[in-house]
């Protein structure tokens, strides 16, 4: 039985894959932490700060743990505002949280991002091993915490793995500063107000993913043959390439009279514009067997149910 720690626990990701890794490796067997308090426990939980490396490590030998899943990190347009601040974070506890899975031989698992592109990569259908020279602190951090990643596993064994998220889409925790959060608010003005202003611009393409499909992918790059994984960490992975008109659309067949406007933000812009229309996933389906079973109808139709559904 695995026993996993995950960093981060309280984000987007963290807070709905804590609660997959419980059902399926047992509550007491994943222990979420982060650097702010849970408000009511439903499991083991800790504070960890990760740019503390002893406490990070104390609480992972504490807990006998195998796994870490490492995702407390500031996502790309928080990370432009205060970058000395997002190198601090996105560097230094990587490396942490890298340094206990050596020293505590454990498996390793952080994501990368689409951010880890720039403008000088290959714009459609980005081939798995490309240019990258990133424009943004993040991109560069991501670019780092992959050849870092890859470094452990060469250097000393540790069985890192990670995949390159793509934006994610979701209705448990909203999404905590990064460029493509314009996907996720869409939905709630659409059921609120059946009207949404983009930030980001129209014939703005990025990759997408419906969270689902992001944690399975978690779990079977976990569970893969390690002599079937020729990449390792940060591997493409993607569902939909759209831009804000597209959600706008695909919204119109559940709420004919929704609107779309737009106000763009330069700065988010920016960064949307130095990032990919379309990642290929080829070596993940090859390498794990990565496949989405969410398009954007099928994903829109969920998120607009669960989001009506929910208590205001
Ligand atoms: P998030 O911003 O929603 O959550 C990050 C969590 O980290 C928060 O709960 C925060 O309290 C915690 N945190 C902040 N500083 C901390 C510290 N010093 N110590 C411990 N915890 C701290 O982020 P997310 O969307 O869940 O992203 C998780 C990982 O996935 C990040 O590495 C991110 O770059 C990557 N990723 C996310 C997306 C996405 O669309 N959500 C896409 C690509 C990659
Ligand atoms: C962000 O926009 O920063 C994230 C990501 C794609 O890494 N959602």
């Amino acid at each position: 039985m695995k026993k996993i720690l995950v960093t981060g626990a309280l984000g987007q990701i963290g807070s709905e894959l804590v609660t997959k890794l419980r059902e399926a490796y047992g509550t007491a067997n994943v222990i979420g932490t982060d650097i702010k308090q849970k408000e009511e426990s439903d499991g083991p939980f800790e504070i960890i700060d990760v740019t503390d490396a002893d406490r990070l490590f104390t609480v992972a030998k504490e807990h006998k743990v195998d796994t870490i899943m490492h995702l407390a990190a500031l996502l790309s347009a928080k990370a432009e505002e205060i970058p000395k601040k997002a190198w601090d974070l996105n560097m230094g506890g990587l490396v942490n949280a890298l340094e206990v899975a050596r020293e505590l031989n454990l498996q390793f698992f952080t994501p990368s991002s689409i951010g880890a592109f720039g403008p000088n990569t290959p714009k459609n259908n980005t081939p798995q091993d490309t240019i990258q020279r990133p424009t943004t602190m993040y991109g560069v951090n991501k670019v780092a915490g992959e050849l870092l990643c890859d470094y452990y596993y060469h250097r000393f064994g540790v069985d890192t793995r990670g995949v390159r998220y793509p934006g994610l889409i979701s209705y448990v925790t909203p999404p905590g500063g990064g460029t493509t959060d314009y996907a996720v608010e869409i939905y709630y003005e659409a059921v609120k107000n059946k009207a949404y202003t983009s930030y980001i611009g129209e014939n703005t393409y990025m990759d997408m993913m419906y969270m689902p499909d992001a944690l399975n992918a978690i779990v079977q790059l976990m569970e893969a043959d390690p002599s079937k994984l020729k990449h390792r960490n940060a591997f493409n992975i993607s569902a939909i390439s759209a831009a804000p008109e597209d959600f706008a659309k695909a919204i119109q067949k559940q709420i004919p009279d929704f609107k779309l406007n737009y106000d763009v933000d330069p700065a988010r812009q920016k960064i949307a514009e130095s990032w990919p229309n379309s990642i290929d996933s080829s070596a993940a389906t090859e390498e794990w067997g990565f496949k989405a079973k969410y398009d954007i109808d099928a994903m829109t139709k969920d998120m607009l149910e669960k989001i009506a559904a929910a208590p205001v």
